[in-house]
This record gives C-alpha cells, structure tokens and sequence, in this order.
C-alpha cells in the first residue's frame, strides 16, 4: 500500500448540474482535475433501481453506489440489472466500476475483482444471453476506499463500435486462470454525433496477450500501456495518437498504484501522449490484478479525424 495524505480530494464524478449529480469515486486525486465532467451539467431523469439518471445532448448517464449485503457477485449482478433497465432502448457505451478493496478475499472465498466480474458478466448473459461479448462496452475496474460498489455508466441512442487491441486477448476471452467469468469490456468503443464522435478507450493496463507485463516496473508498464493506447488508437481509426493534435476535447485518468510514481509517469507522458490542451487527473488506486502498477484510460468528444 502507498502512503496516503488525508488532505488529498478524493475523485468527484459529476453527472448533473446539482449536488444530486455529484457521485463520489473514493479515489484519491494525486494532482489534476478533482471533478470529472465529461458531458457538462446533464438534466435529471429519474431513478431505476438504484440508479440515479441523467439526460443530455441525447446521452443517457447514471450513476449508483451500493452496499454489499450479500456479497459484491450479488451486488454486481443486481446493479447491473438495473443498469439494462434504465439503458433499455439505447447502447451501453461506457461504464466505470469503483471496486471496495478490489485485491482483497475473504478466506476460502473469490478475490473481491473476480466476484465483482462474475457478477457482471452472468449479468449480461441473462440480459443479452450468450452472444453478449458484441455489445459489450468499453470501461474501466479500478479499487476504491468505500465498503459500497459505485458505477458510473453512459449510454447513447445509436449503435457504437466497439474496439479490440490486435495486441491483446480481448478481456471477455481472459483464459480461466485469471477467474471463473472473465471481465465484461471492449478495448474502446466509438460513439458516431454530429458534432463529431466520442470515442471511449478503457482502462488500459501493461497486458500482452492476456499476461502481466513487468510486474515490478512503472517504467516498462507505461511503455507497454502506451503501446497498447497506440494500437488501440489505430483501431479506433485514429492513427496512433488519440487525435493528440486534433480539435477533439480529451479527458484522462491516470490510475497508479504507488503515490511517489507519479512525478516519473507525468514526465514520460509529458513528452508522449499528452498535450497541453488535455484534462487530466492522476489517482492513486488499485488495479484489478495485483501485479498491476498503472492504467490509463481516455474520453475524446469532438472526433472528427479519423484517418482511412
Ligand atoms: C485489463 O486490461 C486491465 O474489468 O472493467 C481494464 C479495463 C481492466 C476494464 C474491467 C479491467 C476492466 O484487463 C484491467
């Protein structure tokens, strides 16, 4: 565990324009933006489940956090069931999942990330039975502080494409070593709008194939997580920079296990896949396998430079 400064803000997810709108992600913020507020203040629309809703520009956005009487696998499953209520008649694009003290099991019982993926993924099965890998959508599965699973989700009115990385076994194809269901995600998903696209890249992790790439390093995992943003991007259709010098508007996450590494990893993406333009929030979190020491993932809205 790294050291934590209890003067540190902790992530803000805002959804909508009121305090009703502002879900707390119970990561703490390293340096960068404290909020996160991708779509502007978004319109009130209801609840299903335990999900609060929001509306703008033709995005449906939700957001719950939820306790855990009977487990996370149970919790998982349920709020997902709500989540497919409340999207019903539009497309998953994106969601982020704050996991409780996701390295951790009980004796005898699933790590907490593993029980979290079985419930998501029996989740979508029962909803979209068992061709649901296509529609999966592009996120992110990070640890938080809280004893409660929070999730934030968007959903858009027409279909997306969603993304592999030609470099990596699709995370809905993880072999059974890393858990009994494999996690439920897309590399990224591109979301077509008039006023260009948006485009989703997840959590994005030093993996190759499906394994771990230097577990002790934080400088050979980012070489390898910016690997894999490249091939990514290039799957998006965007070259291999994520439109760095396109008009789109760019929001990044930037998760690391160790606090004190983050002076080394803002100096590396400095110089590579960041620009001045760019919000960015660095967040100390646990990743969802414990030899895992940075992800990063990305929001473009604006898209309008895909290369052919
Ligand atoms: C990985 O590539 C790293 O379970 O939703 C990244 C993005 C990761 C999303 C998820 C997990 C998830 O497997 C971890």
């Amino acid at each position: 565990m790294s050291t934590r400064a209890a003067e540190l803000p902790t992530l803000s997810i805002v959804l909508g324009a009121d305090e009703s709108g502002v879900f707390d992600a119970g990561l703490d913020v390293l340096t960068g933006e404290p909020a996160e507020n991708l779509f502007g203040a978004a319109r009130p629309a209801g609840r299903q489940g335990a999900c609060s809703l929001f509306r703008t520009k033709g995005w449906l956005l939700g957001a719950a956090t939820v306790p855990l009487p009977a487990g996370l696998e149970e919790a998982a499953y349920r709020l997902y069931g709500d989540i497919f209520q409340a999207t019903r008649g539009r497309h998953l694009a994106r969601v982020w999942n704050y996991v409780p003290a996701i390295n951790e099991s009980k004796p005898g019982a699933l790590e907490n990330y593993r029980a979290f993926c079985q419930g998501r993924s029996l989740a979508f099965e029962r909803q979209f039975g068992r061709d649901f890998k296509t529609l999966l959508p592009a996120a992110s599965a990070v640890g938080h502080q809280l004893a409660a699973l929070t999730v934030a989700f968007t959903a858009c009115p027409v279909p997306p494409r969603h993304v592999e990385n030609p470099l990596q076994v699709s995370a809905y194809d993880y072999p059974g070593t890393y858990g009994p269901r494999p996690p439920s995600f897309a590399r990224a998903t591109v979301v077509p709008g008039p006023a260009g696209a948006t485009v989703f890249v997840s959590g994005t992790a030093a993996i190759r194939g499906h394994a771990t790439v230097a577990p002790r390093s934080t400088p050979l995992q980012l070489e390898c997580t910016l690997e894999n943003l490249r091939e990514i991007s290039r799957a998006c259709g965007l070259g291999p920079s994520l439109d760095r010098d396109g008009r789109s508007t760019r929001h990044f996450k930037i998760y690391l296990r160790r606090a004190a590494d983050q002076p080394l990893v803002a100096a590396t993406l400095a110089k590579t896949l960041l620009s001045d333009r760019d919000r960015v929030s660095y967040l100390r979190a646990d990743m969802c396998r414990a030899s895992l020491l940075v992800e990063i993932e990305a929001s473009l809205f604006g898209v309008t430079a895909f290369c052919t």
